[in-house]
């Protein structure tokens, strides 16, 4: 899996579809150089353990979905786009957005500027887009334009090219902003969900790059998860570790590449040609090519799937769900 089912035992974190992260996207606008898309998508619509359909609620209501960006490289936010999703009496939710900048953009964002308020949230073929100042929203369920073959995955990455996400839904939230809006350098990007317990705070789940956590198992993943990329460096000798095994690194070689993969951060300049790894993803790049050339150090460079044919020329990009 890419990051859907990234709790224990393939379920999800804190056993909740809703608050798990699947895969963060970051690209120049098509058509528009001057603006940025970011896709942050979460629930996916399909159970692994056990299998069955997730709930049909888009949102954990109350629950915190972040978006963080690093603007100067120090592995902390600066800036985030933080959504609150409120459940009406007919089970119709709406979104509301905060950006925080500075200091503060690092906590928990329960406060900051309100950037959209109830925006609606979209279950239908139909993409409700909401349109605010400078940006252009979107929440909702749509088609999961990840694509993996899952199956030859579990198999030993005997890969047969049969694409597990074909007819999958995730749900996403998709921001339209001006490049300026993220500062002027190259930025770091990664997503995190938040759970309010009675304890406060938990964060669910979290991460930038995608299917990273193949690499965690047990205790390591929760850790992980729990944890902040700021911190991902005593992570690098586990990915190293599983490196030797995979891809039959040398430990020198294999602590090389997993330094490269940590902190889990998508690197994005928005002023050049977003293609993962080197600049930002996507909804069309293979990262999972990138990834497995690199786990297995070139034995195996593919699963024999392609992106999928139900994207959209215009916003928000993703293409209808799946019935
Ligand atoms: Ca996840
Ligand atoms: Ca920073
Ligand atoms: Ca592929």
């Amino acid at each position: 899996m890419s990051h859907h089912a990234s709790g224990p035992n393939f379920g999800f974190p804190r056993d909740d579809a809703r608050l798990d992260m699947t895969d963060l996207y970051a690209f120049t606008k098509p058509g528009d150089p001057a603006k940025s898309i970011i896709v942050l998508n979460v629930h996916p619509s399909f159970a692994l353990n056990p299998p069955g359909l997730t709930t049909t609620e888009p949102f954990a209501p109350g629950a915190l979905y972040e978006v963080k960006v690093d603007t100067d490289g120090d592995a902390i936010a600066d800036i985030a786009y933080s959504v609150l999703f409120s459940s009406s009496g007919d089970g119709k939710q709406s979104a509301t957005m905060r950006r925080i900048q500075g200091v503060r953009a690092a906590g928990v964002g329960e406060e900051g500027e309100i950037i959209v308020q109830q925006a609606p949230v979209s279950v239908g073929q139909e993409a409700l887009v909401t349109k605010a100042g400078d940006y252009r929203f979107f929440f909702g369920r749509r088609s999961d334009p990840f694509f993996f073959d899952a199956k030859g995955n579990f198999n030993q990455m005997q890969f047969t090219g049969d694409d597990f996400f074909t007819d999958k839904n995730v749900c996403s939230i998709v921001i339209e902003l001006p490049n300026s809006a993220l500062g002027s350098n190259r930025v770091g990007i990664w997503a995190r969900t938040l759970d309010k317990t009675g304890e406060g705070w938990i964060q669910a789940d979290r991460g930038g790059r995608p299917l990273q956590a193949v690499f965690l198992p047990g205790e390591e993943r929760e850790a992980y998860l729990n944890g902040e990329p700021a911190n991902d460096d005593r992570i690098i000798g586990v990915f190293a570790h599983e490196l030797e095994h995979s891809g039959g690194y040398r430990p020198e070689d294999a602590v090389g590449v997993a330094r490269k993969l940590l902190p889990d951060i998508l690197s994005y300049n928005p002023r050049g040609l977003a293609r993962f790894p080197h600049n930002g993803r996507t909804l069309t790049d293979d990262v999972v090519d990138v990834f497995f050339s690199m786990l297995t150090n070139g034995k195996v460079t593919g699963d024999k799937v392609g992106p999928h044919g139900d994207l959209l020329d215009e916003f928000p990009y993703l293409g209808s769900p799946h019935d």
